[in-house]
């Protein structure tokens, strides 16, 4: 009986190794399936308030499921143990009352702090307006005037009916990227233009609403050079799934200078718009 219970005890963690263990080969190593650390000071607040949660549960179900298994098997009935007769139990009740609201307290401050940094969009270094419309991005650089709209690349466009595996970043690609500096705080302003759009960009550890009519904030200052790429995340009409979103993470001199170099050629477009127009 009891070498039956082994046995099949035994079976039942040699099957959740197995599903992790597929899981995580499918996901590129085991840390494919954890949250990804992300590049920005709230992504990684994110991470590591879910890791500190997480190695805190990991702690109480060893100490829970420990404790409740080594008393099944130590006090069971086979062996000879008879079963306590008592209905009620203060202590037992204040225990079970106070543990659990000391481990809900030590969770509730880390989070709380982690919630109040991501909501504390105070003195931005600068501020980029996003505007969702079906199906594209608008992004306006608020202190620099410099304003542009992201479309779906092209290649992406034309491989829809065509073969996605031809194209690198299909369906994640745009025409203009949007350009930050690394290092900045940002604070993002989203609204929308006709329906409810989401600007969500993963690495980032942010995503929010762009709604008509209102403003909502949030703010990223990214810690990497590179290129992060995201979708809108709110079904938004027919092409939701063609208004990608590309951010390119640069040194603040390298921004400065794309943001120059479009501020020119802004400037030409526009001149050139006013005389053909005379
Ligand atoms: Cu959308």
């Amino acid at each position: 009986m009891f070498s039956n219970f082994r046995r099949s005890a035994a079976a039942g963690l040699a099957g959740i190794a197995t599903t992790l263990a597929a899981a995580s080969a499918m996901a590129g190593g085991w840390g494919g399936i954890n949250l990804p650390v992300g590049v920005t000071s709230i992504s990684r607040g994110a991470y590591d308030l879910h890791m500190l949660m997480l190695w805190i549960s990991v702690v109480i179900g060893i100490i829970v499921f420990g404790v409740m298994f080594v008393s099944i098997v130590l006090h069971r009935k086979a062996a000879g143990h008879e079963p306590a007769q008592f209905r009620h139990s203060t202590r037992a009740e204040i225990a079970w009352t106070i543990i659990p609201f000391v481990i809900l307290v030590s969770f509730a401050i880390p989070a709380t702090k982690t919630l109040i940094d991501m909501e504390d969009t105070s003195e931005p270094d600068l501020t980029l307006k996003v505007t969702g419309y079906q199906w594209l991005w608008k992004y306006e650089y608020v202190e620099d005037g410099v304003t542009f709209y992201s479309n779906l690349a092209s290649s992406s466009r034309s491989a829809i009916y065509g073969d996605p595996r031809s194209v690198e970043n299909y369906l994640l690609e745009v025409d203009n990227p949007v350009v930050l500096p690394v290092g900045k705080k940002v604070r993002l302003l989203l609204t929308s233009g006709d329906v409810i759009h989401s600007w969500w960009v993963p690495a980032f550890g942010m995503k929010k609403d762009a709604i008509p009519g209102y403003f909502n904030q949030m703010w990223i200052r990214i810690e990497e050079p590179g290129i992060y790429r995201g979708q809108c995340a709110e079904l938004c009409g027919k092409d939701h799934g063609f208004m990608p979103i590309v951010v390119e993470a640069k040194s603040e001199d390298a921004y400065k200078q794309w943001l120059a170099a479009y501020k020119a050629e802004q400037q030409t477009q526009l001149v050139a718009t006013s005389t053909l127009s005379q």
